[in-house]
């Protein structure tokens, strides 16, 4: 049968980051690609699916997604982590671009169509002192940003996860180890408050204001954190806490109405359902491609629409422009969004990645090519040779490892 899966390539590449792609190739001839990028883990996930997952799909009818999503997560006794998932979460995307190429349309058009203009996201801010953050804000305010995440340097330390001093995106460092930073959750506690006064007293009334603790905070901490920023009212405060403690929550809830935020690292619905199901959060920040692809995904968001909770997709610069793509296509067509995270790429994987999806004025739009919109450009995506990188590792002042 001329429609059948043939031919599985997993390419490793790094345009600036490193990025796993899929490729699905058709006997007639159609492409599909999935984004499957876990950040620091990039070969881990590329075995996978060329050692275990590819040989599953030779062969196989790509028009049955569900049925495939299902034969690599129940058939298979090892399942769930952002190793599988992400995998799966590939194939996903790939079997969604090729069905979309097939009839010629959008994806967002196969999943029911637009419900919304334009799909909102938010950028990046930083600066290491507040007068640096204030510019910062200004640069996203100028370009149209209705949301912005604000993150700064705190007094005593000399490095803060997601305030690079020199660049526009979150590096990570190649080599073979992770470079080490020391961070104080209880300087950062007193501190995080002045700042999100500072930028809501230069930025007005209107903008969202979204910040991140990156899971470093104890219940305690982050309740008070929480009700320290109340005045500022955020659009969310996101990974308060470490994500596998579901029911810290449930007390950070209690002391305040600051909007919480988390979900990054989940990879199937059910490391959502508890939250979800007790509203212990605002958000659900779950990624297309850690967290099983479109077809996953669109089950996390309708399990959050009966619980009143929002998607918050995570979108920094190494989840590709493919994840972005199936993203934003969910984005146009799911009703309860709330906002996508657009972090940025550097140039490089703009050209290496050639897409439909469009960012202008904060907002973001899927395009109207079929299918995912992306294309690869083979000579940019090999131009530089893959190396191990990874973000930072974090201890606290006294040398013991802070949660990421
Ligand atoms: C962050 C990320 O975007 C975010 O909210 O938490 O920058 C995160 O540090 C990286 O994506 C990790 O790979
Ligand atoms: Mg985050």
């Amino acid at each position: 049968m001329n429609d059948r899966i043939d031919s599985v390539e997993v390419l490793v590449s790094s345009p600036v980051r490193n990025y796993v792609t899929l490729r699905l190739r058709t006997a007639d001839g159609l492409v599909g690609l999935g984004d499957a990028t876990v950040n620091g883990r990039e070969l881990a996930v590329a075995s996978y699916l060329s050692d275990h997952v590819g040989p599953l799909l030779e062969g196989l009818d790509p028009g049955r997604i569900e049925d495939i999503w299902q034969y690599l997560y129940r058939g298979a006794y090892w399942r769930r982590g952002p190793i599988t998932m992400a995998a799966i979460g590939a194939v996903d995307m790939a079997l969604w671009d090729i069905l979309g190429r097939r009839a010629g349309l959008p994806v967002y058009q196969l999943l029911g169509g637009r419900v919304r203009d334009h799909v909102p996201s938010y950028g990046h801010a930083f600066g290491w002192e507040i007068p640096q953050l204030l510019d910062a804000v200004d640069i996203h305010l100028a370009r149209g940003a209705r949301h912005i995440r604000v993150q700064s340097g705190v007094p005593g330390l000399d490095k803060v996860y997601g305030v690079s001093k020199d660049l526009d995106y979150e590096p990570a460092g190649r080599g073979a180890r992770p470079p080490e930073e020391r961070f104080d959750p209880e300087a950062y506690v007193r501190h995080a408050p002045k700042v999100l006064e500072a930028v809501r007293e230069h930025a007005g009334p209107d903008v969202e204001l979204l910040h991140d603790a990156h899971h470093r905070l104890t219940p305690t901490q982050a309740a008070q954190l929480g009700k320290a920023l109340e005045p500022s009212r955020l659009f969310w405060l996101e990974d308060v806490t470490p994500a596998e403690d579901q029911e810290a929550l449930r007390f950070v809830r209690q002391h305040t109405t600051t909007p919480l935020a988390i979900g990054e690292v989940f990879n199937t619905i059910w490391d959502c359902q508890y939250l979800i199901e007790n509203r212990l959060i605002d958000y659900i920040r779950t990624a297309v491609v850690h967290a099983g692809g479109i077809s996953h995904s669109r089950k996390i968001y309708a399990l959050a629409e009966v619980h009143g909770v929002k998607a918050g997709p995570h979108g920094p610069s190494d989840v590709s422009p493919i994840a972005m793509a199936a993203s934003i296509h969910m984005g146009a067509s799911v009703h309860n969004w709330g906002v996508q995270e657009y972090m940025g790429y550097p140039e490089k994987v703009h050209d290496a990645f050639p897409h439909a999806w469009s960012y202008s004025d904060g907002v973001l739009q899927p395009g109207d090519a079929a299918g995912l919109g992306v294309e690869l450009d083979e000579a940019v995506l090999s131009s530089e040779p893959y190396t191990t990188a990874y973000l930072p590792t974090a201890r606290r002042l006294d040398g013991t490892v802070l949660d990421w």
